[in-house]
């Protein structure tokens, strides 16, 4: 009997914390003995996306091949984390119905925090570029949001703890007994 995997697709602006919990998630899932493996912008974007940029073309793209990759994790019976803005609802979707054709679970977790909070947070400085005109279509002031309308969890990140919102998935996973 073949063990499956399945996806956990992060979505969330820049700096809403997306990576933090799925970082804290991966570790958590490790530390009980759970194969789990996360994609995100570093092991993605300066490798195999690393022709893309952040046309809403380019960002599609970018998110078909995640998608792809998760499901290859997946099916290898291990917990597959994806952790990037992913801000068009149509691309969200189309990954899942990838997972859904495959027969493998796609959990979308909405890391949801106001713009205003990740624009006071801007770890790297990123929303004051974009603020002036220094980076183009950025994400929440430039460039669109779609938040999701169904998502399996939605986490405020702002009002969470790290382990809580990890908390917060695990019982998920439990609940429908994927892990
Ligand atoms: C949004 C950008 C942009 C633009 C560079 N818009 O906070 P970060 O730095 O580490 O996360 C952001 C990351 C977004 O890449 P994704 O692959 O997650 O985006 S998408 O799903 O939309 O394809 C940010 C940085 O790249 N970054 N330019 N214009 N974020």
């Amino acid at each position: 009997l073949k063990q499956r995997g399945l996806t956990i697709w992060f979505t969330g602006l820049s700096a809403s914390g997306k990576s933090t919990i799925a970082s804290a998630l991966e570790q958590h899932l490790l530390h009980r003995g759970i194969s789990a493996y996360r994609l995100d912008g570093d092991n993605i974007r300066f490798g195999l996306n690393k022709n893309l940029g952040f046309s809403p073309e380019d960002r599609t793209e970018n998110i078909r091949r995640i998608a792809e990759v998760s499901k290859l994790f997946a099916d290898s019976a291990a917990v597959a984390i994806t952790s990037f803005i992913s801000p068009y609802r149509a691309d969200r979707e189309s990954a899942r119905s990838l997972h859904d054709e495959a027969g493998i679970p796609f959990v979308e977790v909405y890391a949801d925090v106001p713009v205003g909070v990740a624009e006071e947070r801007d770890p790297k400085g990123l929303y004051k570029k974009a603020r002036a005109g220094e980076i183009k279509e950025f994400t929440g002031i430039s460039a669109p949001y779609e938040a999701p309308v169904s998502a399996e969890i939605h986490i405020r990140t702002d009002q969470t703890t790290i382990a809580d919102a990890v908390h917060q998935v695990t019982a998920f996973l439990e609940t429908q007994q994927y892990i």
